[in-house]
């Protein structure tokens, strides 16, 4: 083994961080499998993440994490350090950079491929000198300004989220005529704000933002939707993974699934995701998915 010390799973739980021996060279984007969907690792360095608990709060705790979804297998490990719960407030870049550059760098260090999950600039641009790979924006319709120029300056593969700027599904913009033609023609419009600043069509990665801005009856108009939004020309990005309207789905004895019971209902829509021609899914659970992923990819053969 070229860059740790130690394999995963050699030791206890509250076993010393791996010691970290000459970085392995970061992978890149042009080295992922083709011939499936792509997994993302949801790693969110927050104290309030809504679905992990808070326990990646602390640094060692989110890199030790972070390397399990690595050894795992996870294609991509999304690292954020700003919850969007719907209660959550907006931290400070400089605490949420506190949060996350420890973490990326020790990530790409371990020779994973990173994406940074922000909605500020400033962040990114560390991120990206960190090593990260992808920019993933929640923004939406409402972009930190810096963004594009960012994006077409270091020439990132940057996803771009659909969002009305809330996660609420009582939203009064979570209001819709036609769900899946007002996301795409919103997408679009967006993304030609990145166009115009020099971004190419390539670095540009659509994403519907289920539950963003959006109820269960939208998310699942847009999941049966994905192939419209497939039609903008970009890599499409599914983040399902134990969002409320798979709760309310397994809703049992008048109560929704809480999140950690949501993983087999996140693994089918992966397999369906896969099978719509998404790029990639964004997941807690690496392995269920990966799982997922690959049963698609032999299916379609
Ligand atoms: N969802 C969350 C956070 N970041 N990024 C993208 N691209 N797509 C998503 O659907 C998305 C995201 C919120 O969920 P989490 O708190 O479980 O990460």
């Amino acid at each position: 083994m070229d860059s740790l010390a130690a394999a995963p799973g050699t030791g206890p739980a509250t076993s010393p961080l791996p010691v970290l021996r000459p970085a392995r060279s970061p992978r890149k984007l042009a080295d992922l499998p083709t011939d499936r969907t792509l997994v993302m690792g949801i790693l969110n360095v927050t104290p309030d993440s809504f679905s992990d608990g808070g326990q990646f709060a602390d640094t060692d705790a989110a890199i030790r994490a972070g390397l399990k979804m690595h050894y795992e297998g996870a294609d991509i490990i999304d690292v954020g350090g700003e919850s969007t719960r719907p209660d959550a407030v907006r931290v400070p870049p400089e605490e949420e950079q506190a949060r996350v550059l420890p973490v990326v760098q020790a990530l790409v260090r371990a020779g994973a491929l990173v994406s940074v999950d922000t909605m500020n600039a400033s962040t990114a641009q560390q991120a990206i000198d960190a090593g990260a790979a992808i920019v993933n924006d929640v923004s939406g319709t409402e972009i930190d300004s810096d963004m594009p120029a960012l994006v077409a300056r270091t020439g990132v593969s940057y996803v771009l989220m659909h969002s009305r700027g809330s996660v609420r599904s009582d939203d009064p913009n979570a209001s819709y005529d036609d769900v899946v033609e007002e996301v795409v023609a919103e997408l679009a419009k967006v993304r030609d704000r990145f166009y115009a600043a020099g971004v190419a069509p390539e670095q540009i990665i659509v994403d519907p933002g289920l539950g963003f801005s959006k109820n269960a009856e939208h998310d699942w108009q847009l999941l049966r939707g994905l192939d419209r939004l497939g039609s903008l020309g970009h890599r499409v990005l599914v983040g399902a993974s134990r969002k409320r309207f798979l709760g309310s789905l397994l809703t049992s004895f008048g109560k929704a699934a809480p999140p950690l019971e949501r993983d087999n209902a996140t693994a089918a829509v992966s397999a369906l995701a896969a099978r719509s021609g998404a790029w990639a899914v964004r997941v807690h659970n690496v392995p269920a998915n990966l799982d997922a992923v690959k049963v698609t990819a032999a299916w379609k053969g």
